[in-house]
């Protein structure tokens, strides 16, 4: 089984170079100009298009249980509508509850996983601590290719870790090499904020960024931040929404701390008017967290890409439909946070960013999956086109177009954010494992096909910082692998 991408431009995050790309048993096998193939492999058409590494969304989360339901798009559906959109790898979060054992709560994970459509990872959230969480974080860097773990500093009350469990988990992930990333909202200010809103009687979706400015989120971004700074372990910000917390990224890089920022399609791009709109049902599925912020924070966020500071894209895939958003009409604290996009992600960012000329081509292919690939220990396997790596690819066509909508979209729910959006560059073909799963309007994803990647811990650079010690501290960090 083999297949051959004729006629297109090789684009990676650092050249385009015309090539074909000959992919067999699942790996890119040759790359190269009129390849010479096995006359039984299958052609694909790229003339005057692009050949990139498929998308990596590293931030999803299918069919997570949260709020008092479950995140409608699963495993399957979820990454296969990431095929139909040119991603072909996800990484997702295990998220325990407090007091669950983390290897119980990442063996439920992986069952649920298993009917995956397309490659997948887990970080693995720490929402509690004691030793046996200590414990386990080592199992699951040593044996289980986990070499991330996600703290939320907000929802309280439910998954919150404190300072403490902060302090803790990512003294824990110097030890083992893994990198510690942070949800930045400050739980105990959104709290008091939505008690506050609440009593004056507002219970709106109006109220849900109000109760969320982004000085909350700036508070808590820095105070990751300086954290992490003083355990003196590498941070990921995931899903930076606002000018606060860029500036304390941009602030901490400047100053030669290793910090990495995410941001989201959705917030690159939609404003926070969607909150005041009179319609419950259409207010409501735009709540997330953090919240859609003005159109200074997107300017913000655009900058941010272009310069570097933040370095991924993803989405925050957590599909809640109308019923269940519909738990919140008399209080908005209690709406499902989460909104759809791994379908969406990769074109709304070449339509907004390279359309533009805001993003290079090249840095398209950075931010949507390169960077995640280098940042997660993924690269070279995902996130490159060279020979040896898994033959995970997008065929993009600049030329084409497509109007979002819920009406046609994949993904497994009743309202798409990006609703109506024209976008221009579009995938012809996705290549997962050097399989068509996408062609031309042609979804082929097969459940189960999907595999779990391990992704290494991060020894050389950890063991560096670990011989420098705890930031203006003497004592050098214990080893305890
Ligand atoms: N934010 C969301 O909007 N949904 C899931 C979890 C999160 O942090
Ligand atoms: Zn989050
Ligand atoms: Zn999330």
């Amino acid at each position: 089984m083999s297949i051959v991408i004729r006629g297109g431009t090789v684009v990676t995050a650092d050249r385009s170079f015309a090539a074909d790309v000959y992919c067999r048993d699942g790996q890119i096998a040759a790359i190269g100009e009129n390849l010479d193939v096995p006359a039984d492999a299958e052609v694909v058409d790229a003339t005057g298009q692009y050949i990139m590494p498929g998308g990596i969304d590293p931030h999803t989360h299918m069919q997570l249980p949260f709020m008092g339901t479950v995140a409608s798009d699963d495993f399957f559906t979820g990454t296969a509508a990431g095929l139909a959109g040119g991603n072909t790898s996800i990484i997702d979060f295990v998220i325990p509850s407090p007091k669950q054992p983390l290897m119980d709560a990442y063996h439920q994970w992986r069952d649920w996983a298993g009917k995956s459509a397309a490659d997948y990872g887990f970080h693995v959230a720490i929402t509690w601590w004691d030793e046996s969480v200590k414990e386990d974080m080592g199992t699951l860097v040593r044996e289980h290719g986990v070499n991330s773990f996600k703290h939320f500093m907000a929802y309280k009350n439910a998954i919150m870790a404190d300072d403490e469990t902060l302090v803790k988990s990512f003294r824990r992930c110097m030890e083992l090499g893994a990198i510690p990333t942070v949800h930045a909202e400050n739980g105990e200010l959104v709290f008091q904020l939505q008690q506050e809103l609440l009593a004056q009687g507002i219970t709106g979706p109006e109220g849900h960024p109000l109760s969320r400015p982004p000085a909350v989120e700036g508070e808590a971004a820095n105070r990751a931040i300086r954290i992490a700074q003083v355990m003196n372990v590498p941070i990921y910000i995931v899903h930076v929404s606002c000018k606060e917390s860029l500036e304390a990224i941009t602030r901490a890089r400047n100053e030669g701390q290793r910090v990495f920022g995410e941001c989201l399609a959705g917030h690159l791009v939609i404003d926070d008017s969607v909150y005041r709109h009179p319609d419950f049902e259409f207010a409501a599925a735009h709540v997330m967290s953090p919240p859609f912020r003005s159109g200074e924070h997107q300017a913000a966020l655009w900058q941010g890409l272009q310069g570097g500071n933040l370095q991924t894209t993803a989405t925050d895939h957590c599909c809640f439909c109308a019923d269940q958003k519909a738990a919140g009409k008399d209080d908005f604290s209690k709406i499902p946070n989460g909104t759809a996009g791994v379908e969406d992600r990769m074109a709304v960012l070449w339509d907004a960013g390279v359309n533009t000329g805001k993003l290079t081509m090249n840095e398209f292919v950075a931010v949507t999956s390169t960077n995640a690939a280098q940042i997660f220990n993924l690269y070279p396997r995902k996130g490159s086109v060279s020979v040896g790596a898994d033959a995970d690819l997008v065929v993009w066509d600049p030329e084409g177009t497509r109007t979002i909508s819920a009406k046609t979209h994949h993904q497994n729910i009743d309202f798409n954010i990006f609703e109506g959006r024209t976008v221009k560059g579009i995938p012809s073909h996705t290549i997962s494992q050097g399989k068509l799963v996408w062609k031309d309007g042609d979804l082929r994803a097969e459940k189960g096909a999907g595999r779990y990647v391990e992704r290494p811990a991060f020894s050389a650079m950890f063991d560096a910082l670990a011989r420098q010690g705890l930031h203006n501290t003497p004592s050098a960090v214990k080893r305890n692998r």
